[in-house]
């Protein structure tokens, strides 16, 4: 039996490097295992679902979705506890790993499947990381297979040709918005990271591994850029700080893209899969979005209901949700 935790995962997916900075922040005994044929029979036998991260407990149980299994660890290791004292900023750093990890994962694949040369790049990657020893004949073969079957795949997050502009103007918007507030401080809530760090981290993260949406990042957003570098091995640095701090420029995030854009979306989706929809039309901020639903995302927006629902104490963050646009959404 293996001493610490294995995370079987991939340099190439968000919700792998995601909890894997997490393990790191939070010193938990781990090794980290690639995702290939080396590793195929332990996958085989832990993974309920076909999806990395897999987590494999040192009890030898297979655990999968990176926030059950973060919301997990942290009972085990409570601390440094990755959720900020002030209530209101506790909450926020819930909805804003939700908005990362569904949300920002649109900014993500969009941008790596959406072009040749992201394509080109991605899938020699991922096709690398498969077959480390491939001669060079099947290594392009196997990369032209993954570079054919993700391009077939990004009408699943809603990248098309009507959605395109408004994921990448979202994309750069919420750069300049994440630099300023990156500005004066090394993570989101402040002098350490927050679960929230984790989700939005792992997909932005990935964007600058790419060729077109890391050199928006590179060329525009040192600030993110730092943090980019600073959550691949996060550490408490001070404390996190209190909800008044972080509002003036963490506001406009919630507002303009949480409650103007992943909010109305993440309505409009769980209201199709209720009705069997096959397809769905939103109007984001004055633009119609059409695409079909996402079934994963109606689930995790369930977890995040319960995570509003179970904040004893609403008198003080009603306010901000609402001023925010996303009291309603929460609610359900
Ligand atoms: N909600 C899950 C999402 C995991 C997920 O979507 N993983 C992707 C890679 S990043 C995957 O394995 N997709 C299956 C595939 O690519 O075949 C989590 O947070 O762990």
């Amino acid at each position: 039996m293996a001493d610490g935790y294995r995370i079987i995962g991939a340099e190439m997916s968000p919700y792998s490097v995601k909890l894997r900075s997490y393990f790191r922040y939070k010193a938990i005994p781990h090794q980290w295992v690639l995702r290939n044929a080396a590793s195929q029979a332990e996958y085989e036998k832990h993974a309920k679902m076909p999806i990395i991260p897999l987590v494999v407990t040192p009890e030898g149980k297979g655990i999968q979705d990176s926030t059950p299994i973060i919301d997990a660890m942290e009972k085990l290791y409570p601390e440094p506890s990755i959720h900020p004292g002030d209530a209101i900023a506790n909450f926020i750093s819930a909805l804003l790993e939700e908005f990362g990890d569904e949300w920002g994962n649109k900014w993500m694949f969009h941008y790596r499947w959406a072009r040749d040369v992201d394509q080109i790049s991605a899938a020699g990657r991922i096709a690398r990381m498969r077959g480390p020893t491939a001669d060079e004949d099947k290594h392009i073969a196997f990369a032209g297979q993954v570079r054919a079957r993700m391009v077939e795949r990004v009408w699943f997050v809603g990248s098309s040709e009507l959605t395109a502009p408004q994921i990448e103007a979202g994309f750069v918007s919420m750069l300049e918005l994440l630099d300023a507030h990156l500005a004066t401080r090394p993570y989101l809530f402040g002098g350490r990271p927050a679960l929230a760090d984790f989700g939005l981290w792992g997909q932005i993260y990935e964007t600058w591994t790419d060729p077109t949406a890391g050199a928006i990042i590179g060329g525009g957003a040192p600030h993110v850029l730092d943090w980019v570098h600073r959550m691949l091995w996060p550490r408490a640095e001070g404390a996190f700080e209190t909800w008044s701090a972080l509002a003036p420029t963490l506001m406009p995030i919630l507002t303009r893209q949480v409650g103007a854009q992943f909010m109305p979306w993440s309505c409009a989706n769980a209201k199709a899969l209720a009705e069997g929809k096959e397809e769905f039309s939103v109007t984001l901020a004055d633009k119609v979005w059409t695409q079909k639903p996402q079934k994963y995302h109606a689930r995790s927006l369930g977890m995040l209901r319960a995570k509003y629902a179970e904040v004893a104490d609403k008198a003080a963050l009603d306010p901000v949700l609402e001023a925010a646009g996303c009291l309603a959404g929460l609610r359900g």
